[in-house]
Parts: C-alpha cells; structure tokens; sequence
C-alpha cells in the first residue's frame, strides 16, 4: 500500500485541514500519516479560536521516524502555523526525501487578495523559501501574489497566469499550479506548468456562484493522492477538480451562503469511482 505524510493543522470544527485530507486519502486507498503543526477549535476564519502550537513536536516524531526508517511515497504540506515551522520543514524535506518520492506543497496563506489572520507578507516569503524545495506547488492566486510580490488583481489573462505559473516553477519546483483560475465569467478552474516538458494544462468546470471555505485543502489532497495512485498530472488535475465541483454543487443545494466547509463526504463514493 503507497503511505503519504501530510503536515498541517488539525482545526477539530470547520472541515479544512487534516479533517478533509485523512478521509479523503484514505478513500482513496493510500495510507495517510500525518503531522499536526498545531490544534485549533476551528479554523482562522471564526471571530475567536482557540490556537495549541506544537512546534515542538515535529522535530521529535521526525527524529523517531528516523529511527524506525519510515518513507513516504509523498510528502504534503498545508497550513502551518510559524516561521519556525517551515524551518524545521525543510529539514524534514532533506530527511525524508528520496529518489521515488515527491515534496508537494500546498503554501496555505489566504485568499481573494488578503492573507489569513496570523500571517504577514515576511512569513509569504519564507512560505516561498519551502516552495523552492518543493516538487509541486499549489497556491491559489492570492498566495502566488505574495510570495512573488506581486500586486493581486481579480482579473488575469491567459498569458499573465503562464507568467506566474513559469516565476513559481522557476523557484525550484517543477510542476506549478494555480487554482481559482478563471479567463471566462462562467467557468472557473486550474492552469499548471510542467518546467520539464515545459507544457501547460488547463482544466474548468462551470462556475458555482459561491465561495466556500476548506475547497483548496480538498482540491491539494485530492491531487496528491491521485499523483500517488499513478495518475497523470494531467489526469489527476481533472479528478481533484472535479470532486471540488461535484462537493460545491452538493453543498449549493442546501445553503447557499455563509457555509463553513463543503459536503465532501457525501461525495465520497464519487471519489472512489475515478480512482482506477
Ligand atoms: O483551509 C485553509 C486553512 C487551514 N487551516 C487553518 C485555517 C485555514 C484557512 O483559514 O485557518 C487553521
């Protein structure tokens, strides 16, 4: 059975997180182990939340995991909670990084234009320090504006999204993604970049009139288990895609505005049914 790691929070309410990644790589047949970089009572979005750092920790369960020689088919990173943290990731990344596996880095920051409380633009440009170590990133629009400096616009091009696309996999990594890309007003979707076959992949879906939060952990851990599973980038872009949609279009049914997460697990068995 292929295992992954994935580093990031454990928001216990808000479904986002670790609480969307376990269930969904495990749905879809891989071995999830995890790295809770600290535990919340709900996401950063709530007016109040309770926030238990565990900085700490990590050093101590890479130095056991050493020890037992443990790997990893991947290794994905999500939301993390201070600078000392990416530090310790990218110690974390030259330990465990072999030559038949993959670093995958979700820099979780913020969205439409504004980072999330608790971060500056200093802890964008560390974030942008790990993503140079990086296989494959995935930021959405707003993150990749940060890390490169970039002023945020709500509209882009097609050849301003090749732009960023091109600047990010030039840090290091050779395959980026953009999320929340959209060149036409009723279809939103995903734009990448293979440095190496130096290709583009675009892939969109009709566009949803609602914004809902936790999606762009769904999409990450969606993709990186369906690159663990062999499928191609091209292939695995449009399942994650596609079960972000098929999620949004349940939810929308029910509510339609001020939603907390999405109803990811209803759509389970749809997971399942794109995996080979
Ligand atoms: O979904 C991204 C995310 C993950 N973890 C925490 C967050 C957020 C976004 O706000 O606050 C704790």
């Amino acid at each position: 059975m292929k295992r992954l790691v994935t580093i990031q929070d454990i928001s216990c309410l808000g479904k986002c997180s670790l609480t969307v990644a376990l269930p969904i790589i495990s749905a879809m047949g891989i071995e999830a182990a995890i790295i809770p970089t600290a535990i919340l009572s709900t996401h950063t979005q709530f007016k109040e939340f309770t926030f238990r750092d565990l900085t700490n920790d990590i050093p101590e369960i890479a130095k056991h995991w050493k020890k037992e020689r443990f790997n990893f088919d991947a290794i994905y990173t999500g939301y993390l909670g201070s600078i000392r943290q990416i530090e310790i990731l990218k110690y974390f990344f030259k330990e465990f990084k072999t030559d038949n596996n993959f670093i995958f880095v979700d820099p979780v920051m913020g969205d439409n234009g504004k980072l999330y409380s608790g971060f500056d633009e200093k802890f964008a440009l560390e974030m942008k320090e790990l993503c140079k170590n990086a296989d494959i990133v995935v930021p959405n629009i707003t993150e990749a504006c940060y890390m490169l400096q970039r002023k945020y616009k709500e509209e882009y091009t097609e050849e301003e999204i090749k732009d960023l696309l091109i600047e990010l996999s030039n840090l290091g990594p050779k395959c980026s993604i953009l999320t929340g890309v959209s060149f036409k007003k009723d279809e939103i979707g995903v734009m990448a970049y293979d440095r190496e076959e130096k290709r583009f992949y675009t892939y969109f879906r009709e566009k949803i009139p609602v914004k809902y939060h936790g999606t762009g952990d769904i999409f990450s851990s969606t993709l990186v288990g369906a690159l663990v599973n062999n499928n191609s980038l091209e292939e695995s872009l449009r399942i994650a895609v596609d079960y972000v949609w098929e999620t949004i279009s349940d939810t929308y049914k029910e509510k339609k505005e001020n939603a907390y997460g999405v109803n990811f697990e209803s759509k389970i068995p749809y997971l399942i049914s794109r995996m080979k």
